[in-house]
């Protein structure tokens, strides 16, 4: 059925309690798409929006691209389900392969998951698993860090720390876990292009927490090396390199959560590659499906997965998996969409376009209440004074606006982020960000 507006007027909005949504604002005036193509969606009014989020980070390659579509379709008509247990197909191990492949070259091993929310708790399951067969169940800490986005699981709300996220479960966190501080400050680094060059000693705030909780306890820290969540945040220059050296002097394990970064959006497979630093293990998801189907999983070294291989042979390695890992019809997706990132080039395309996004984003500096611009990769966020006593209410305005404008961007408190589809235009960058300086300048006077 297609969903025209007369349709949408009957539609019963209620039993869909939506996930980080106002609802009751949303159902006031719900924005219901209805087909999608290269870098746009098509709305229930027949209204046009240029994908300026890839969706949720996930949709870099464009809409509906015809590989993908086609290997999904064979894929379900082939081969709808297998069990993951004990069980498996071709394909799966191919596509464990590619991923490894495109990885840093001590990442060999792949574990699969439904999305980033269980690849992130499968990481930390891993790191602590590991500490245990290795005669270490002393380290049980995890090290998270502020502002951080690890999916929404009780593991991920723990080690993130997105104060929003966390405060409504705050009595079920699991123990043990802190947090590094964060890596903005507007005084020593708005308006930064690329990496900031200020902040690498932020690193050291792993030494306090050793210096408080003892290495002996501590299993992992896990970052996201550019924080996108909360605004694209982008690692000042060394500082992912401290974080490593000191993990390494620790025995701590360094996870890196790139289930944003990965597959391009960095300019580089991974964000471990465009920061030159390995860590233990990568978590992914979203683009490695291009977002079509939901698959995610953690990447690991051959030191880690060989430890968990030393379990006696007739016992499961780890008591841990998903009805879905390695489903075969998101691996479809996932095998086609590699084929496409590769065939088509998308990291050398982000990389020849990024200081094109890099000028035309800093071009809103000056603009009313544009307090910081950030960048890398194709990631850019752009922060606002908060209106007086009404926090985030500036970011949700300009970003609503926007839309309407035909211009997707996303809403993270005072801040507007925008992940711009890899095959983005020239035109359709400086359409984006005209639009963007046309609203910001409308807003001028709400102060
Ligand atoms: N880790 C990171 C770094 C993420 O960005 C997750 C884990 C969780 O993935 P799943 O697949 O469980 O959602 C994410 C998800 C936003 C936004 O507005 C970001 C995400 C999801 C939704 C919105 O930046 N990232």
């Amino acid at each position: 059925m297609t969903i025209t507006a007369a349709t949408q007027s009957d539609l019963n909005l209620k039993p869909y309690f939506m996930g980080f949504t106002p609802n009751m604002l949303f159902k006031q005036r719900p924005r219901l798409f209805v087909e999608a193509r290269g870098n746009y969606l098509f709305g229930s009014n027949g209204e046009r929006v240029f994908d300026g989020f890839s969706g949720l980070w996930c949709s870099g390659m464009g809409h509906c691209h015809p590989k993908i579509v086609e290997a999904v379709s064979r894929q379900i008509g082939k081969l709808d389900y297998v069990a993951a247990f004990n069980m498996s197909h071709p394909p799966a191990f191919k596509l464990a392969e590619r991923i490894a492949g495109l990885a840093p070259k001590n990442l060999n091993n792949v574990f699969f998951t439904t999305g980033g929310s269980d690849a992130v708790d499968t990481a930390l399951k891993i790191a602590i698993g590991y500490h245990r067969l290795n005669g270490d169940g002393t380290r049980y800490r995890i090290i998270g860090r502020e502002r951080g986005y690890h999916g929404v699981g009780f593991g991920g709300i723990s080690v993130g720390g997105m104060v929003a996220n966390r405060k409504m479960f705050a009595s079920l966190m699991l123990p043990g876990v802190d947090h590094l501080r964060h890596t903005h400050s507007l005084p020593d680094m708005a308006f930064s292009r690329g990496q900031p060059t200020w902040g690498a000693d932020l690193a050291e705030d792993l030494e306090r927490l050793v210096g408080l909780h003892d290495a002996s306890s501590i299993a992992a820290v896990i970052v996201e090396p550019m924080a996108g969540s909360t605004g694209v945040l982008v690692p000042p220059v060394g500082y992912l390199e401290a974080l490593r050296r000191i993990c390494t002097q620790h025995g701590i394990l360094l996870i890196f959560d790139e289930v944003i970064c990965g597959f391009g959006r960095m300019g580089h497979n991974f964000g471990a590659q465009r920061f030159n630093v390995e860590p233990d293990m990568i978590t992914f998801a979203k683009t490695v499906t291009n977002g079509t189907q939901p698959l995610g999983g953690v990447i690991m070294s051959d030191e880690i997965h060989d430890t968990f291989m030393s379990t006696p042979e007739q016992a499961s390695n780890i008591n841990h998996g998903y009805t879905y890992s390695a489903h075969p019809v998101p691996v479809a997706a996932g095998l086609a969409a590699l084929d496409v990132f590769e065939e088509e080039g998308v990291a050398e395309q982000v990389r020849s376009k990024e200081k094109l996004f890099e000028e035309l984003l800093h071009s809103l500096k000056g603009e009313p209440n544009v307090v910081d611009v950030r960048n890398i990769g194709f990631a850019g966020g752009v922060e606002f004074a908060p209106i007086p006593g009404q926090p985030t209410a500036r970011g949700y305005r300009i970003t609503q606006q926007l839309l309407d404008a035909g211009f997707y961007s996303r809403w993270s408190g005072d801040n507007a982020t925008l992940a711009p589809p890899f095959s983005s235009t020239a035109s359709e960058l400086e359409q984006m960000i005209e639009a963007m300086r046309k609203v910001i300048r409308a807003n001028a006077a709400a102060a």
